[in-house]
């Protein structure tokens, strides 16, 4: 084990460099550094880290934004001459820490994303579950001409949505995507003219929090298990899940409410 390099947050989870506005079972998160294109420094991802651990259980869908023209430059360079190896491992896994909170925890999160989403910015929105990206957004891997390498957890995360080939190609060539290269690549589920992200990320969120809280549980926990298992097992787990979540009361109501024709059809948006 090895201290943390995060530095200490205040109990509340207040922090200037990630804003919290809550909105019934809304949490939007701003990252809040403008002035730097929200590059990411330890601070901010102790910030992140903090604020997410200590929401609302009221809450059940983080938005997360960025505050600025640019979702975010990724690492903060400043940080990089005066590491040691030791301290690039540790510095590493205090952001898989962060990362993995809002990627595996009880919260589904969405992504705004515009102008920048580079390097860690693009590793950050690879955590999220659904990504919202304005026409600005372009997304860049421009680790190779920095002379550094991925570090927040893009060589896993990323490679998943888009696949190895690509994630080398950009961090080989410096190939940036714009938004509507991202989204036919899958990098992005949304694109949505400039302004708009935000409002198209809460109208989301407001689905999502209106789904069944068991069903969400097992879209969040179960279905990234699955993906990594072999067939049998996946099949397995699938199927002691649906069990669990159609077993809940709320799924008895919600069926009966179709079969009663009280309940929307699904239709074409
Ligand atoms: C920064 C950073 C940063 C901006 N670290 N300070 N990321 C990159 O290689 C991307 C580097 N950034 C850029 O290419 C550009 O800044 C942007 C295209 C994102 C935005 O350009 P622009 O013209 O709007 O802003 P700017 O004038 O370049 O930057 C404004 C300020 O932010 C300026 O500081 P100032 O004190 O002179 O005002 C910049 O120095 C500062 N700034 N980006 C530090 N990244 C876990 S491993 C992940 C590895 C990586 O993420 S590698 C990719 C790093």
């Amino acid at each position: 084990m090895f201290d943390s390099p995060l530095p200490a947050a205040a109990p509340s989870g207040d922090h200037p460099l990630v804003t919290l506005a809550l909105d019934g079972p809304v949490a939007t998160l701003t990252l809040n550094r403008p002035a730097k294109r929200n590059a990411i420094n330890l601070e901010l991802v102790g910030a992140l880290g903090q604020r997410l651990a200590v929401l609302p259980e009221s809450v059940r869908v983080v938005v997360l934004d960025a505050a600025g023209e640019h979702f975010s430059a990724g690492l903060d360079l400043s940080e990089v001459p005066e590491m040691s190896a030791a301290q690039g491992v540790r510095h590493s896994h205090a952001w898989y820490e962060v990362f993995e909170r809002l990627q595996c925890g009880r919260l589904p999160v969405i992504a705004v994303l515009r102008g920048a989403v580079v390097g860690g910015g693009l590793e950050l929105a690879s955590c999220a579950h659904v990504r919202v990206a304005e026409t600005s957004a372009y997304f860049g891997l421009p680790e190779g001409q920095r002379g550094i390498f991925l570090g927040g957890g893009g060589s896993v995360r990323v490679s998943k949505l888009i696949g190895f080939s690509r994630v080398a190609e950009m961090m080989l060539t410096g190939h940036v995507y714009d938004a509507d290269e991202a989204h036919r690549i899958g990098l992005t589920h949304y694109t949505v003219p400039a302004g708009k992200g935000l409002a198209r990320a809460l109208e989301l969120a407001a689905r999502i929090a209106g789904n069944a809280p068991m069903s969400n549980f097992a879209i969040l926990r179960a279905l990234p298990l699955i993906a990594e298992q072999p067939m049998s097992h996946g099949l397995m787990t699938e199927s002691l899940m649906a069990a669990i979540t159609q077993s809940e009361p709320e799924a008895k109501e919600r069926v009966e409410a179709f079969l009663a024709k009280r309940a929307a059809k699904v239709a074409p948006q």
